[in-house]
C-alpha cells in the first residue's frame, strides 16, 4: 500500500519541502490557462477555475487560494462511496495553517484538568490500540452557493463533503491515560494553525466528556489506508463521526480538559444557526435564537446525471447517487417525479458503516417526453427525512432539503 500509515516517516519531510513551495506559486494569474467550471449558482458568481497545483490534490475547484477553499467536481461522487484522498475538499480558516510538518517532532498535548498531563508523539500514537470506521466529513457551509437569496461565507457548491475510512486511536484511550479529574466539564481541541493576529481567536471547538469518551471519536492518522494529506490535517486530526466537520480539528496538537464551560469565540459565537424547525427562516426575519451546529442531517444526491441533462424517452432512465443519514444510518432513499406528492423507493447499495455514504440506484420510468423534475429524498434510521421546503438561513448553514434535477426526455 502506498504511503502506509505505519510509514509516516522521513519520507514526509521530503514531501514537506515541495508542499512549502506550492502556496507561494498560486497567485490568480496561474489559473489563466486552466479550465473553468460553471457551478450554476442562482445568484450569479458561478464560474471557478479548476487547478491541479495543490499538493497531494488532483483537479480541484478553487474558491480561495490562501487559506485554501478547494472542492472536487461533483462528478467524482459517482465513482464510489469513498472519496479519493486527492479529491477530498479542503477548508482552513487561517493563513497560519501548516505548510510543512515534521512528524518526528509533532506532538499532541493532553493537559488541563487531568491527573497526568501528557505529551504524545506520533510514534506513541501509532503503537496504541486503533479503530477504523467510515464517516462523512461535511462542512457546515456545504451547498451555500445554492442559497437564494445568496449569503456571505465560503461559496461551496455541493462538494465540501467527503466520505473516508478513518483510522486512529479512540480519543477515550488517550483521555483515560491522562485521567480526567472529577469536576471536568468539557474538552477543547486546537490545531497547529495559531491565531493569525492578537485580536483574532485561535480556531478551537469542544465536546462534552461523554461524547469525547464514546469510543468512536478518534485521533485519526489514517484516511482510506494512507496517511492524511497535508491540507487535510497531516499528521493527526480529530474525527467526530456524525457531526459537522467544524469539530474535526486538523493538525490536532492540543487537547485541554476544562473545569468550566468553554467560552472561546468559535465555541460560543461561531457556527450557530437559527433554533427553529429545519433551521430555516425567511430573509429579513428576526426574533429567533441561535444554536450551535452539531450533528449532520440526512442528504441525498443524484450523481450519474445532472440538472439539464437529456435522456432517451420510451425506456426507464437509470439513476444512481449517494446518500447519508447524518448521525445515524440511511433507512431509505426515494424518488419523486411530482414534486414530492408521491415517492418510489430506490435500491440501496452495500452498507459500509452508518456514518458513511450509501449508494442508491433506480430505473425510473419517466411519464412521456419533455421536461421532468426528479427529486431525491433520504430518510435516516431515526426516521428523520430531508424536508421538501428549501432550507435557508442568513449564515448559509446546513442546507439539507430534498434536491431536484430537471431531465429532458426526447
Ligand atoms: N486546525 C483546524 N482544523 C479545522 C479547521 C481549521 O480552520 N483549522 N476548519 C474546520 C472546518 S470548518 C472544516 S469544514 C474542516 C475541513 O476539513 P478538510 O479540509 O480536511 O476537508 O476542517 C475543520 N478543522
Ligand atoms: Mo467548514
Amino acid at each position: 500500500m502506498r504511503d502506509s500509515i505505519e510509514g509516516i516517516s522521513r519520507r514526509r519531510l521530503m514531501a514537506g519541502a515541495a508542499i512549502l513551495a506550492a502556496p507561494a506559486i498560486l497567485p490568480r494569474r496561474v489559473f489563466a490557462d486552466e479550465p473553468v467550471v460553471d457551478l450554476h449558482s442562482p445568484s450569479g458568481n458561478s464560474l471557478r477555475h479548476i487547478s491541479s497545483a495543490f499538493p497531494e490534490k488532483g483537479p480541484m475547484i478553487v474558491h480561495r487560494t490562501r487559506p485554501n477553499w478547494l472542492e472536487p467536481r461533483f462528478e467524482i461522487f459517482d465513482k464510489g462511496v469513498f472519496t479519493p484522498n486527492n479529491q477530498h475538499y479542503v477548508s482552513w480558516h487561517y493563513q497560519t495553517f501548516p505548510t510543512e510538518v515534521d512528524p518526528d517532532k509533532f506532538t499532541l498535548a493532553v493537559r488541563g484538568h487531568v491527573e497526568k498531563p501528557l505529551t504524545i508523539s506520533m510514534k506513541d500514537l501509532l503503537a496504541m490500540p486503533r479503530i477504523s470506521l467510515a464517516a462523512v466529513s461535511q462542512c457546515a457551509g456545504n451547498s451555500r452557493l445554492y442559497f437564494e437569496p445568496g449569503v456571505a461565507g465560503a461559496p461551496w457548491a455541493n462538494g465540501s463533503m467527503a466520505n473516508a475510512l478513518w483510522t486512529g486511536v479512540p480519543l477515550r484511550h488517550v483521555l483515560d491515560l491522562a485521567g480526567i479529574k472529577p469536576g471536568a466539564q468539557v474538552i477543547r481541541f486546537a490545531g497547529a494553525d495559531e491565531s493569525p493576529a492578537e485580536d483574532t481567536p485561535r480556531f478551537m471547538k469542544s465536546l462534552s466528556i461523554d461524547h469525547a469518551r464514546d469510543g468512536e471519536v478518534m485521533l485519526a492518522f489514517g484516511i482510506n489506508g494512507e496517511q492524511l494529506p497535508l491540507l487535510n490535517g497531516f499528521p493527526l486530526r480529530l474525527v467526530v463521526p456524525g457531526w459537522v466537520a467544524t469539530y474535526w480539528i486538523k493538525a490536532l496538537n492540543d487537547i485541554e480538559v476544562l473545569d468550566q464551560p468553554d467560552t472561546n469565540y468559535w465555541t460560543v459565537k461561531g457556527y450557530r444557526f437559527p433554533d427553529v424547525p429545519d433551521h430555516t427562516v425567511a430573509p429579513g426575519q428576526t426574533g429567533y435564537n441561535l444554536v450551535s451546529i452539531t450533528k449532520l442531517f440526512p442528504r441525498s444526491f443524484v450523481t450519474n446525471l445532472k440538472d439539464g441533462d437529456k435522456v432517451a424517452s420510451g425506456k426507464p432512465v437509470y439513476l444512481r447517487g449517494i446518500a447519508f443519514g447524518g448521525d445515524c444510518g440511511v433507512a431509505k432513499v426515494e424518488l419523486s417525479l411530482d414534486g414530492g406528492q408521491s415517492w418510489q423507493a430506490a435500491k440501496l447499495g452495500k452498507d459500509e458503516g452508518k456514518y458513511g455514504f450509501r449508494r442508491w440506484e433506480s430505473n425510473l420510468a419517466l411519464p412521456g417526453t419533455g421536461a421532468h423534475a426528479v427529486s431525491v429524498r433520504c430518510t435516516n434510521s431515526k426516521g428523520e427525512a430531508q424536508p421538501l421546503k428549501t432550507t435557508w438561513n442568513p449564515q448559509g448553514y446546513m442546507r439539507f432539503n430534498v434536491e431536484t434535477i430537471k431531465l429532458t426526455a426526447a
